[in-house]
């Protein structure tokens, strides 16, 4: 069976890169699409002849999917699937979507196993466990198969799916030279603006949520791709140094021994101890990234949910800064009770920590969340009109009618990465805040993040002119 992945912007994605290994060691075809790269992207998949045509798509990418698949629809007669976080947290939204056959919930890897092999052999695929099908008018609903315990077992991902476009091919002058890798699946955290939430609920009595890889096999994998000649390397895990400890020593220390290549990954500040920081640099960690989400330590703990004293921020900025490790914070805007005076203080904690990049999101209630469910009970949102909306929005750019921030709580939003960059003292941001410049704010903002980003990654002038400016800044400045 061919099973081509369709997909909007120019990054390897983790799922697809996940998938196509799997389908691949069973002995089907795999390609990937990418809308950005393509002059005719529908032209171009179909010229490849699939046999299955699948999307993995988040809650912002819906509407393109819908375009996509609307045309494709109108020329090819084979299953169109879908799978991926907005399947996975919205399955009865997304199975409407009338160009579809079927969506996958959950962890795909065995299900989208079952389901080619059904299409190959000719058998049902009305009972796979993990899709809702569409079969005759009716919708088979599904149950969730347990998750994998072994993540061992899985094949390491097809990175090679991406070679075909010119900006993955690292060994001719292709600018995307960091390559994605998880060693766990999972966070042992309740935070409630997280999806991890969602997940652990749904998977409840199906399997521990939080999973970790050996590291022996973790490190098979990174030299793998050394081989590649690639300069970077980001752990896209939730938190990479999750108890226990001796886990993280272990593999830090093979990682410093055997691969060495500059590296980010994302921790929880109340993990970060010296003996950590030591070991990450040690290992050559190019750059941490922690949440902070809010500067109001009691929002922060009762509100997100999110176990982290403004001490231990404090502590980990000044670690990393001591052992010259890069780092990021991400922050959140906008929260239901959070005051202006509130992101004020988150804007005073960074300021303080002096961040390499600021990056702050305003508030958007994800779909299977705490937060969510608490934004449609008190009614902050009505989840029609703001299920219909979010979906053309960015978190990064503005926010649905029904969560309209004020002009002041959409300027600080918009000055907290510039302001920190400029070390703006907080009576200047207080001022400006007032002022009716949002596009110029924003701009500004375009403008930190790609200084910021420049820092945070070990990136080349051309990497840096061709896709930060083209792809981020873009959609940092979109309406
Ligand atoms: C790593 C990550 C990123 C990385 C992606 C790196 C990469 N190279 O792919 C980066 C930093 C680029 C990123 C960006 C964004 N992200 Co993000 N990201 C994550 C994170 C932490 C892990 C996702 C991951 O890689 N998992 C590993 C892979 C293997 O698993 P998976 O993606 O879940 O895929 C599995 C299943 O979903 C399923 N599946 C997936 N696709 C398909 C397709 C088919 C056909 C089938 C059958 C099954 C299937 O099978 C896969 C294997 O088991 C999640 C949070 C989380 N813990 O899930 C957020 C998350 C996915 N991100 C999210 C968001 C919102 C974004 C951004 C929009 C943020 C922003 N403001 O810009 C952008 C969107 C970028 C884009 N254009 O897609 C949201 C999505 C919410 C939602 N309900 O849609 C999440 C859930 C976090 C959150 N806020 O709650 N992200």
């Amino acid at each position: 069976m061919k099973v081509v992945f369709l997909q909007k912007d120019t990054f390897a994605k983790t799922s697809i890169m996940a998938l196509s290994a799997v389908l691949k060691k069973a002995g089907h075809e795999c390609d990937v699409m990418i809308d950005c790269l393509e002059k005719d992207v529908i032209a171009a998949t179909l010229e490849g002849k699939p046999d299955i045509i699948a999307f993995s798509i988040n809650i912002y990418e819906t509407p393109w999917m819908s375009k996509i698949g609307n045309e494709i629809r109108q020329r090819f007669t084979g299953p169109i699937i879908c799978g991926g976080p907005h399947p996975t947290y919205l399955p009865e939204m997304a199975i409407q979507e009338s160009y579809l056959d079927a969506i996958c919930m959950g962890e795909g890897e065995e299900a989208l196993l079952d389901f080619v092999s059904a299409i190959e052999n000719g058998t049902d695929t009305k009972g796979i466990a993990n899709f809702f099908v569409k079969d005759n008018g009716e919708i088979y609903r599904n149950e969730l198969r347990p998750l994998e315990e072994d993540l061992d077992s899985l094949p390491f991902w097809d990175r090679v799916i991406y070679d075909k476009y010119p900006p993955f091919q690292v060994s001719h002058g292709g600018v995307l030279y960091h390559y994605a890798i998880m060693a766990s699946r999972g966070c042992l955290y309740d935070c409630t603006f997280c999806v991890n939430t969602a997940f652990k609920r749904m998977y409840r009595n199906k399997g521990k949520v939080f999973r970790r890889r050996s590291v022996a096999n973790v490190i098979e994998e990174l030299k793998e791709i050394k081989e590649r000649n690639i300069k970077q390397i980001d752990f896209e895990d939730d938190t990479l140094s999750l108890p226990p400890r001796e886990w993280v020593n272990e593999f830090l220390q093979k990682y410093g021994e055997e691969i060495r290549i500059p590296f980010q990954a994302q921790t929880s500040a109340n993990l970060v101890d010296e003996n950590l920081v030591q070991r990450l640099k040690q290992a050559n960690c190019h750059t941490m990234s922690m949440g902070i989400e809010s500067g109001n330590e009691h929002f922060r703990r009762n509100t997100y949910r999110k176990h982290v004293s403004d001490a231990d921020i404090r502590r980990a900025a000044s670690l990393f800064k001591k052992y010259d490790i890069r780092f990021q914070t991400f922050n959140i805007a906008g929260a239901p009770g959070e005051t202006l005076d509130m992101i004020f203080q988150t804007y005073e904690i960074n300021r303080q920590i002096k961040p390499d990049l600021v990056r702050c999101t305003f508030f958007h209630p994800i779909p299977g969340t705490e937060l969510y469910d608490y934004s449609v009970a008190n009614g902050l949102i009505n989840e029609t009109s703001y299920l219909q909306e979010i979906s053309h929005h960015s978190a990064f750019t503005s926010t649905t009618s029904e969560l309209k921030p004020t002009r002041e709580i959409g300027n600080i939003h918009h000055l907290i990465g510039p302001g920190v960059m400029l070390r703006m003292p907080r009576w200047l941001v207080a001022f400006l805040v007032k002022l009716p410049f949002g596009k110029l704010y924003r701009l500004l903002l375009a403008m930190s993040f790609v200084v910021g980003f420049y820092r945070i990654n070990t990136v080349s002038l051309p990497y840096f002119l061709k896709l930060s400016i083209t792809s981020y800044a873009k959609d940092v400045l979109r309406d």
